[in-house]
């Protein structure tokens, strides 16, 4: 059996089971892409762990985990003004970051192409809002290919970098969660690896690349002919669809996964309507548009998120004085959610609810028990949480931020009242410390997203000498996202770098209180974080310990993790509960009569809750060579 590594490189027609994201990196390799970056984040990180698979000697292109997304699309810009096609991928929220540079991305002259890959996250499954990221072509001035499934994530992505290389523009290939994750047998070309040099071709001669003051307005010309021209282009593309139902009443105009939905939804119906799936949803297809409203009385536009398309298809129809009645949402629950098939089967039974209702009992979604989410067993965030919420008063406030350690806000730590977006805790915590006298504030922020957006808000509590004290949760990974490296761990995507030592980094900084701690010491933690909340000013305490699905995944593969649990010794447990309803590690539970039980399958026998019994009822099990 070949390995993915292998199937991705291989250079004769192919065909082969795989999710959307790994298709991408399949059309990267044939598009001939040069330079690829990203920041992690769902749903783009299997985008990454397909290109791992292809050793860094064997892979047809440069990669790297940037530190942040803003980076990653400058460098990719970079790449693709030196004349190499590039691309940059990240998730939905991370345009945000990335914006300052993104937004002027479509002015230059991208000489090698760029495509921009965003994971959008309708549904919110690993994202702290469902932005509808359609928004940022208008404002950008960027074509935006919407695919729907594996197959078209392939396709897709090659025209976008094949345009994007001819018109030497960038161009966005927007996915979203089900659509990275969906599993279908994608077709691949065969391929011919491209031959590269190292010769510089940028070159700031003939062509600007500095917008500012009047230089702006032929570089801003440029980009809207750019768009208006796309246009004919998004008029003759196959991207877009007709499904002739050979209904002339009724019409739907969608795209992505609502169409999946739709179709499904449609399997058993007799007067199905006719369908328009676009596949460039910006610039639209004006005339293909206008035709097919046209030859229906009514057309609803489906679409997921928010009513992007609905209001560019009512200007257009407005200007062409067209009568078709468009129908667009119906009510605010149309505008939040993944579009699932019960989903599109309740927005069209609001629609046209004649036809629709045949089908209302079709129940396409097994409803699964929510699982909440919780800290693995032995995670070092929750001896953090426990020791830390015995240092601070009910009064004190606690700012969370976002990584795994996010889920201290839940019982029964709760701290970490109030969150915006990655790297906001700081900053937040100081404007929380203003005017505050008497309450104390204590920021959380993980070590990855400390070098991705924290580092601003710390440089700034130190240069206008800000009152709260800063947690810095280091447990040497990306951990929520897939554990990737960052700046503080000592490797790279590629290789062993210098790690970036936080401790020092802060020092040099200037922060003068700076206390660094293993999180499995709770008592010396607690007695630490008491006293850096007394200091004045801005103190950091970083508490430190590996996260422990990653150490013990790593530890268990080569043989060298020894598995103990612990167990509760019965006689000596008062039933106080300090375990299960303080630390609340998950392995513990208690029993009809008040029993504390330990799940062996869930332990991993690191002990860290041996401290937290008041009358020392918890030890490591004898029989597995552990001691009390
Ligand atoms: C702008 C943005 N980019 C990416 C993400 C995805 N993301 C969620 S948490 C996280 C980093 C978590 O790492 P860390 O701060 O070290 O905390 P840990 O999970 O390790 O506790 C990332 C990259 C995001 N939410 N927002
Ligand atoms: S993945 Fe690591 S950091 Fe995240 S909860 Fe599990 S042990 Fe803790
Ligand atoms: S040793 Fe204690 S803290 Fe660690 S997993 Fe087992 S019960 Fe949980």
């Amino acid at each position: 059996m070949k390995s993915l590594g292998e199937i991705l490189l291989r250079k004769d027609e192919t065909s082969e089971i795989v999710i959307g994201n790994t298709a991408l990196v399949r059309a990267m390799i044939e598009a001939g892409t040069r330079v690829v970056t990203s920041y992690p984040g769902s749903p783009m990180p299997e985008t990454a762990e397909a290109i791992r698979s292809i050793s860094k000697e064997q892979r047809p292109f440069y990669f790297e985990f940037s530190t942040n997304e803003k980076v990653a699309t400058e460098i990719a810009f970079g790449a693709s003004v030196n004349g190499h096609l590039s691309t940059v991928f990240f998730k939905s929220v991370g345009l945000n970051v990335a914006a300052d540079s993104f937004v002027q991305l479509a002015l230059m002259k991208l000489k090698g192409g760029m495509v921009v890959v965003i994971g959008d996250d309708p549904g919110a499954n690993s994202s702290q809002n469902e932005q509808d990221n359609r928004h940022y072509a208008h404002l950008s001035y960027i074509p935006v290919f919407e695919p729907s499934n594996p197959q078209e994530v392939y396709e897709y992505y090659k025209e976008a970098a094949k345009l994007s290389q001819e018109k030497e523009m960038p161009v966005i290939l927007r996915l979203s969660t089900h659509v990275c994750h969906a599993k279908q047998k994608v077709n691949f070309s065969s391929y011919k690896q491209q031959e590269f040099d190292s010769k510089p071709r940028f070159s700031s001669e003939n062509e600007n690349y500095v917008p500012i003051t009047s230089k702006v307005f032929p570089m801003k010309r440029r980009a809207l002919k750019r768009i208006k021209d796309f246009k004919s282009y998004s008029n003759k593309s196959d991207l877009n669809k007709i499904i002739d139902n050979g209904n002339k009443d009724k019409g739907i105009i969608t795209m992505g996964v609502p169409y999946l939905s739709l179709r499904d939804v449609m399997e058993d119906m007799d007067n199905k309507p006719d369908i328009l799936k676009l596949g460039i949803i910006y610039p639209l297809p004006e005339d293909v548009i206008m035709e097919f409203l046209k030859e229906h009385k009514e057309v609803k536009i489906l679409e997921e998120l928010d009513n992007v398309l609905e209001k560019d298809i009512k200007a257009l129809a407005f200007e062409e004085n067209i009568e078709t009645e468009i129908i667009g949402k119906k009510d605010i629950d149309d505008w939040i959610n993944e579009y699932t098939p019960d989903k599109v089967q309740d927005v069209m039974s609001k629609t046209w609810p004649s036809l629709f209702k045949k089908i209302n009992s079709k129940n396409h979604e097994k409803n699964v028990e929510n699982r909440p989410a919780q800290l693995c067993p032995g995670c070092g965030h929750r001896s953090a949480f426990y020791a830390i919420k015995k240092a601070l008063s009910e009064e004190d406030i606690t700012v969370a931020d976002i990584g795994c350690h996010t889920l201290g806000f839940l019982p029964p730590y709760e701290m970490g009242e109030v969150l915006l977006s990655m790297g906001h805790s700081t900053s937040t915590g100081t404007g929380l410390s203003l005017f505050n006298d008497s309450r104390k504030v204590v920021s959380f922020l993980g070590d990855s997203t400390m070098f991705h957006a924290g580092l601003p808000g710390i440089v700034n509590a130190i240069f206008n000498d800000h009152n709260l004290t800063l947690v810095i949760m280091e447990n040497g990974t990306t951990a929520m996202t897939g554990h990737q490296n960052h700046p503080g761990t000592g490797s790279n995507f590629n290789e062993e770098v210098q790690p970036i030592p936080i401790k020092e980094m802060l020092k040099g900084f200037g922060v003068k209180n700076v206390y660094e701690i293993d999180t499995y010491a709770q008592t010396k933690l607690k007695e630490v974080m008491e006293k850096a909340v007394e200091e004045d000013g801005f103190s950091v305490v970083i508490a430190t310990h590996p996260c422990m699905l990653k150490f013990t995944r790593e530890a268990r593969s080569k043989g060298a993790y020894k598995d103990n649990k612990v167990e509760i010794d019965q006689e000596v447990c008062h039933q106080i509960h300090e375990c299960v309803k303080e630390f609340g590690c998950p392995s513990f539970s208690i029993t009809e009569e008040g029993k504390v039980f330990v799940n062996k399958d869930l332990c991993i026998g690191d002990g860290s809750c041996i401290q937290t019994c008041p009358v020392d009822a918890i030890g490591l099990e004898q029989s597995n060579g552990g001691n009390k």
